[in-house]
Formats: C-alpha cells, sequence, structure tokens
C-alpha cells in the first residue's frame, strides 16, 4: 500500500496548538514592510504571507491556533481577523492574536521568539492542549504537522526541529545542525558565519526552519528555566534550542519527506522570500504553465480573506485596442483595458489603461496604471497610481534613481516614490 500523501487531520494535531511567530519585520523586503510586518505581505495574487503556516495547520488538523504579533501589525491584525475568525470555542477550537501587550511587565514588550510565547503562557494554558507546535509566520511552503506530531512522539523527543536542506553558503541566515542516523541532533548552531556541511555532503547544511513541536509540559518548564537565565536573550534560536540540544533530547524533522505535494509539483517547496529579489522571483514562477508551488491543489487549500469583487474584465477600449493578459494570475476586480499584461500577477482590483504593458510585474492590490505605461521587472505596493507614460525596465540608472532597483535589477515602486518624481 502505498503512503496517504497527508493525513487530512490526525488525532496529535487536534490535542495540539500551532502559535504562529508573526511578529518580526522582515526589513530585507525594504519598503514593502514599511507599514506592515513581513506575515501580512500579499502573495500568490489572493494571500498573504501568513496565509500559507495557517492553512498548513488547518489542513493538518489544527483547531487551536494563536498568532504573536509585534511590529506594525494593524494589517495583519485586520487580516486576521477577517479572514481566520471562524474557529469557535463551542466546537474546542480558538484562534487568538496576541499582540506584545506588556502582559508581564510594564517595561516588557516580547524580546524573543521564546519571549512571545512565555508571555502567553497562560492564555496557552487554559486551552488544555497537550503539544505546541511553534511556527514562523513568514515562509512559504505547504507542510502537514501532524507527521512531525507523529515523529516528535514515536521518538519521545523534547524538542523536534523542521529542517531542510540548503547550500552550505546560504545557511548563515539559519539555525544550522548536526544529526547522528536516528537524527537526533548532536550540535547546533545559530546563524554561523562559516556553515557546517553535511558530513558526505559538505556542500549541503541542514537547516532549522524555525518550526518546533513541545510537549506543552516541556515547553513550560523550559521557558520558565529560561525566563530565570540573565544571560538569555529569551530566544528559541539563540537561547532554547542550544540548551536542549546540549541537556535534552533534540530531534530534526526532514521536510521533504513529509510535505505535501500536488500531482504538479515535482518536488518539495519551501521559500523564504525575504528579500525584494527572492519575493519577485517566487510570485512570477507561479506564472509558469506548471509552476514548482501549485495553488490550485485542491486537497491543500491555502485559505485566506478574500474580498468580494466583481469578476476580472478585460476590453477593448474606445479605439479598439484589446486588453489581454498572456501567462498571468489576474485577481478580481481587476480591468485590462486596451493594455497587456504578460508573465505578470495582478493582484485584486489593480487598473490598466489603455496603451499600457506590462511585463514580469507584481501588481499588488488597487494598483492604477495610466495610459501608455511601460512597466517590466516591477514590483508595485498596493494602491500606487503609477502616472500616465511612465517607462521602467528600460534604463537601469534612471530606474536606480527613482526606485528601489535591486541587484537582479528589480524595481520596487512605492507611492512616496512615485510622487518625488519631476515627469
Ligand atoms: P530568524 O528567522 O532570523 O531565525 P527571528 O527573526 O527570530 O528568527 O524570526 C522568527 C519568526 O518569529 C518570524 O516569523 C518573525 O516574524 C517572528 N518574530 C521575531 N521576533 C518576534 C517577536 N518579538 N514577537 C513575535 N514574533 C517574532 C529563525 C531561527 C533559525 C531558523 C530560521 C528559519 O532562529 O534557527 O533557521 O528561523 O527561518
Ligand atoms: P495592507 O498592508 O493591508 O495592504 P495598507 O497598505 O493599506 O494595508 O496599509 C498598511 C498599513 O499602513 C496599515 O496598517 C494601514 O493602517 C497603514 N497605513 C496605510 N496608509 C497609511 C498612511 N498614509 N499613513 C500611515 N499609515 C498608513
Amino acid at each position: 500500500m502505498t503512503e496517504p500523501r497527508h493525513s487530512k487531520g490526525g488525532p496529535l494535531a487536534r490535542s495540539a496548538m500551532a502559535y504562529v511567530l508573526a511578529g518580526g519585520r522582515g526589513s530585507r523586503l525594504m519598503e514593502l514592510t514599511d507599514r506592515r510586518a513581513k506575515p501580512a505581505v500579499y502573495f500568490g495574487g489572493k494571500s498573504r504571507i501568513i496565509d500559507f503556516a495557517l492553512s498548513n495547520a488547518i489542513n493538518s488538523g489544527i483547531r487551536r491556533i494563536g498568532v504573536a504579533t509585534q511590529y506594525k501589525a494593524h494589517s495583519l491584525i485586520r487580516h486576521l481577523n477577517r479572514g481566520w475568525n471562524f474557529l469557535r470555542p463551542e466546537r474546542n477550537e480558538s484562534f487568538d492574536i496576541l499582540p506584545a501587550s506588556q502582559r508581564i511587565s510594564e517595561d516588557m514588550w516580547y524580546r524573543g521568539t521564546a519571549d512571545a510565547v512565555y508571555q502567553n503562557l497562560d492564555i496557552i494554558d487554559g486551552t488544555g492542549v497537550e503539544y505546541m507546535v511553534i511556527l514562523a509566520g513568514d515562509h512559504i511552503y505547504k507542510m502537514d504537522y501532524e507527521l512531525m506530531l507523529k515523529q516528535h512522539v514515536e521518538q519521545n523527543a523534547d524538542v523536534t526541529i523542521g529542517c531542510l536542506e540548503v547550500p552550505r553558503m546560504e545557511a548563515t541566515g539559519f539555525g544550522v545542525m548536526h544529526v547522528d542516523e536516528q537524527d537526533r541532533i548532536v550540535a547546533f548552531v545559530e546563524k554561523p558565519k562559516d556553515p557546517p556541511g553535511i558530513p558526505g555532503n559538505p556542500e549541503m547544511a541542514l537547516a532549522s526552519m524555525g518550526i518546533y513541536v513541545f510537549s506543552m509540559k516541556f515547553l513550560t518548564e523550559e521557558l520558565n528555566r529560561d525566563a530565570n537565565d540573565p544571560n538569555s536573550s529569551r530566544d528559541f534560536g539563540k537561547d532554547i534550542i542550544p540548551h536542549i540540544v546540549k541537556n535534552g533530547k533534540a530531534v530534526a524533522h526532514r521536510f521533504p519527506a513529509s510535505c505535501v505535494r500536488s500531482e504538479h509539483e515535482k518536488e518539495s517547496y519551501w521559500r523564504d522570500v525575504g528579500t525584494v529579489d527572492a519575493y519577485w522571483e517566487a510570485n512570477i514562477d507561479l506564472t509558469d504553465v506548471v509552476p514548482a508551488l501549485d495553488l490550485y491543489d485542491q486537497e491543500w487549500p491555502i485559505w485566506t480573506f478574500a474580498e468580494i469583487t466583481p469578476p476580472a474584465k478585460f476590453v477593448h477600449d474606445t479605439e479598439g485596442r484589446r486588453g489581454t493578459a498572456i501567462s498571468s494570475l489576474v485577481s478580481g476586480g481587476c480591468v485590462v483595458s486596451g493594455a497587456t499584461a504578460k508573465h505578470s500577477l495582478l493582484y485584486t482590483g489593480v487598473r490598466i489603461n489603455s496603451y499600457s504593458s506590462v511585463e514580469n510585474a507584481v501588481i499588488l492590490p488597487y494598483v492604477e496604471i495610466g495610459r501608455s505605461a511601460q512597466l517590466k521587472n516591477v514590483v508595485i505596493d498596493r494602491g500606487v497610481i503609477i502616472p500616465e507614460g511612465l517607462v521602467v525596465g528600460e534604463d537601469p540608472e534612471l530606474d536606480a534613481k527613482r526606485f528601489r532597483r535591486t541587484e537582479k535589477g528589480i524595481c520596487l515602486i512605492t507611492q512616496p516614490m512615485i510622487d518625488k518624481l519631476k515627469l
């Protein structure tokens, strides 16, 4: 018998809480996170980055969710309230948004990721959950956490850490580990300058995905111990995990073996989308005929809040020029009139007017593109009004003066940048 592709909700997930850490800024996304935290940044035409971790939790069968917020949380909280508030206490479900609110001491926000859990231990305790699945709210992937919980219980671990293999030199931003034959973690270094390779495969490193499974009992003890340690920075990666690796039993759960894949996906998909280049690329990749990430997989849907909008519309302009979109994702409420979109993502409510063309463009909601604009290799922030005749993607020097131009030549365009233009 073949293994089922995923559990569709198992018994362990029903006794677990997913606790999503969503307080970090994600500063390498530059102006995209000036006003919103990284988990609230739009992704894939309809969703936001945090929807992936939350959908994974729901699809895995978890019905208790907490989200810790801190940095510029308004847009995130609004999104969570609109889209994720369907869990019901009367069915033993819960959805709690937990902003840093100085609950323990009046001069303390969340100091590190562990503190973001510690400060809410009483609320979590009140739910009576047995296991805790700690997640980061800023990665794009599909994963069945029931399988990770199962491994945690079977191996009788103190902590189980989700991990994946990455090229060694890309591992400097991760926690990097060594494991023995049973995948027990024997060494862990947080963000090493010179990451250690995998024995037998020295060009790759085993990186932590920042996903942890604990029993509530053990986690509570650990967080209390850590809170009494004056040298701790109250962080999972810097403090808690290294301590358990040294003094307890930490086990690695390998992502590729357990991830959920649609029949169209060739290999497991996980992206950090932490930079403007990575963000642009992961979005544009979705326009491929068979993309590496299948958003149309009905067995593992990515839930979100979606505004009710009229259908997207493609119209001739008054001179009979056709409005077209080729190899593009076009959301509801968009109107493409006498203009062309190619290899692009149009989020909700985008308008593109006559004579304009966009190519390799990630266009966030309610952007309005004036006539005769030509935009190539761009990310345009929500609500930007692009003036008539603007050309981007032809003159690198001029683009770099006007916009946030990345190493790879992608231009991030925001309204304040447009306001400064003297056209
Ligand atoms: P980083 O991603 O660098 O490393 P961090 O900046 O602490 O760790 O962010 C982890 C998650 O917590 C993010 O989702 C962030 O939004 C959130 N967060 C950060 N500070 C927070 C706070 N004060 N309150 C609430 N939420 C907060 C971690 C691990 C590494 C691992 C990588 C994988 O430490 O070992 O390799 O994640 O990306
Ligand atoms: P979203 O992230 O949902 O797209 P917006 O881009 O509209 O939302 O706004 C992001 C955040 O910035 C929200 O918290 C919003 O309240 C705030 N905001 C929007 N416009 C302004 C503004 N002109 N000045 C200050 N804050 C703003």
